[in-house]
C-alpha cells in the first residue's frame, strides 16, 4: 500500500492534494501548517527549497528516504500514474483527450496567475479606475468568461466526466477567493459547476480534514467567502 504524506499550509491550493486522494479512494496522512502570517511558517519552508504547499512525500518504496514532490500539478499527475491507475485522467485515446489536458493546466497556467496579477494591481495602485487594474481586471473577466462558456456546454471542464481538470480548478474559485475577491455574478454556469463539484463526498471530506474552518457554502457563494484573517 502507498504511504503518502501531504503537507497543506491551511487556506490554501493544497486542498487540491486531500480533494485528489479521497476521489481515488488512497490512505494518506495529512500535515497541516498554518499561515505565517501569510506565507509558509519556517517548519514548511525547511522541507523544500521552493517552501511553498503542497508538498507530498511518498515513502512506499523507501521510507528512509521517501520521495519529495512540489507544484501541485506534478503531484496530481502523480499520483494519478503511479497509484491511481489513471482514474481522473483521460487517456490520449480519447476524443477529448486535448480538453482534458488544456483544463489540467489552465489554473495553473491561466487562471491563477490572471488572479494574481489583478491582486498585484490592487495592491499597487488606490484607485480601480487605473488603467494598470483595469487591464488586469479585463483579463480576469475574459478567463471567467471562457471558463463559464465551457460549462455552459458541459458538466465539466474536460467534457462529461468529471477529472483532474476540475480538482486543480475548484479552488481558484472558492478558497482563494479569500485572497482576491471575485464576483460570480453572471457567471450562472461556473457557480452551478462548483456546486456540482463541491457537493462530492471527495470534497466534502477532503475539506473537512484539510480546513475544517473553512465555510464551504460561502466558497461557491456569488460573493464568495469573507477575506483572510491572518491567526499569527
Ligand atoms: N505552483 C505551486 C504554487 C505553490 C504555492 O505558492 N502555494 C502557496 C499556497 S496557496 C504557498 O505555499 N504560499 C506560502 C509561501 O509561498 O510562503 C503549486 O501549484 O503547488
Amino acid at each position: 500500500m502507498a504511504k503518502l504524506t501531504v503537507h497543506h499550509l491551511q487556506v490554501g491550493q493544497g486542498e487540491r492534494i486531500p480533494f485528489l486522494l479521497e476521489e481515488l479512494g488512497i490512505p494518506y496522512e495529512l500535515k497541516l501548517y498554518q499561515r505565517d502570517p501569510f506565507f509558509s511558517p519556517p517548519e514548511l519552508k525547511e522541507k523544500h527549497p521552493i517552501g511553498a504547499s503542497p508538498l507530498l512525500e511518498d515513502a512506499t518504496s523507501d521510507s528512509e528516504h521517501p520521495i519529495l514532490l512540489a507544484e501541485s500539478g506534478a503531484i496530481v499527475d502523480y499520483i494519478i500514474n503511479k497509484y491511481g491507475d489513471s482514474r481522473l485522467a483521460i487517456p490520449s485515446s480519447h476524443p477529448n483527450y486535448a480538453d482534458y489536458l488544456y483544463w489540467l493546466h489552465f489554473s495553473n497556467g491561466n487562471l491563477q496567475p490572471t488572479l494574481f496579477r489583478r491582486f498585484q494591481a490592487r495592491m499597487l495602485v488606490s484607485d480601480q479606475q487605473d488603467p494598470r487594474y483595469q487591464g488586469a481586471d479585463e483579463r480576469v473577466q475574459r478567463a471567467l468568461k471562457h471558463m463559464n462558456e465551457r460549462l455552459a456546454s458541459n458538466e465539466y471542464l474536460a467534457g462529461s466526466e468529471f477529472t483532474a481538470a476540475d480538482i486543480m480548478s475548484v479552488w481558484c474559485l472558492t478558497t482563494m477567493r479569500k485572497f482576491e475577491p471575485i464576483d460570480l455574478t453572471g457567471y450562472t454556469a461556473i457557480l452551478a459547476w462548483l456546486k456540482r463539484v463541491t457537493k462530492r463526498p471527495g470534497y466534502q471530506t477532503a475539506m473537512k480534514k484539510s480546513d475544517p474552518e473553512l465555510d464551504l457554502e460561502a466558497g461557491i457563494s456569488v460573493q464568495g467567502p469573507p477575506p483572510f484573517a491572518p491567526k499569527k
